[in-house]
């Protein structure tokens, strides 16, 4: 087996330990709350051919030890949920995990990047254990609503990466107006739920 081979096989175990952890997790959510906040997961290994893209893109070769280095998110998870509120209720418990170690955060649904993109994504170590050994191995966990899951995958497929934002600044800025829409209907959404059941506690 060479390097990339036993690398990516150790990538392959970390989205299964990821999986289970995340599922584990999410249980014990239901248990604890007495309801399922997800709408779907949904998990993969990054394909060598965006590795390849991401890399040559920060200026690097395509090795074992560049994507060790510089690519974070080769095991990659999404949890997809109703509301915005369960955002941060999910988010808090994988902050909690006596498993996972967080390495950074970021909140894009406080600070959305200049696309327009909302989402809460975590970078974290996953225990494998490997050999007799337990190797850490980085994954990156995205956190978003349905309609925030809707706007970054509909955008990821026409837009992202396909240009550079300076290229079409009307389409770069709709999309943007588009995200901030999105985001309106969740905070909408969410008032509304609470209105319920406020409404059927009286
Ligand atoms: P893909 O194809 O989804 O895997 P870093 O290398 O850590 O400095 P990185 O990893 O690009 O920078 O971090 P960032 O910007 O937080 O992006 C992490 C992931 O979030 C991206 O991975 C996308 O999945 C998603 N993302 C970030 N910005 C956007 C955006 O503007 N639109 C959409 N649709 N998704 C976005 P990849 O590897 O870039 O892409």
């Amino acid at each position: 087996m060479n390097d990339k081979e036993k690398l990516f096989s150790y990538y392959k175990y970390a989205l299964q330990m990821l999986e289970t952890e995340i599922n584990i997790l999410m249980d014990e959510f239901v248990l604890k709350h007495g309801y399922n906040p997800v709408e779907h997961i949904k998990s993969r290994i990054k394909s060598e051919d965006s590795i390849k893209k991401k890399l040559k893109s920060k200026g690097y070769s395509y090795t074992a030890s560049n994507i060790k280095k510089n690519i974070h998110d080769v095991v990659g998870i999404r949890i997809v949920v109703s509301f915005l509120s369960d955002v941060y209720d999910i988010v808090s418990i994988l902050r909690n995990s006596q498993d996972l170690i967080i390495v950074c955060q970021q909140d894009y649904i406080k600070e959305p990047k200049d696309t327009g993109y909302i989402s809460y994504n975590i970078n974290v170590l996953i225990p494998v254990y490997l050999d007799g050994k337990t190797k850490y191995i980085e994954g990156e966990i995205q956190v978003r609503t349905i309609a925030m899951d809707f706007w970054a995958s509909l955008e990821h497929q026409m837009h992202y990466k396909q240009f550079e934002n300076n290229d079409m600044p009307e389409i770069v800025g709709e999309l943007t107006k588009c995200a901030e829409n999105i985001y309106n209907t969740d905070v909408r959404m969410q008032e509304l739920r609470e209105d319920i059941v406020y409404l059927t506690n009286l």
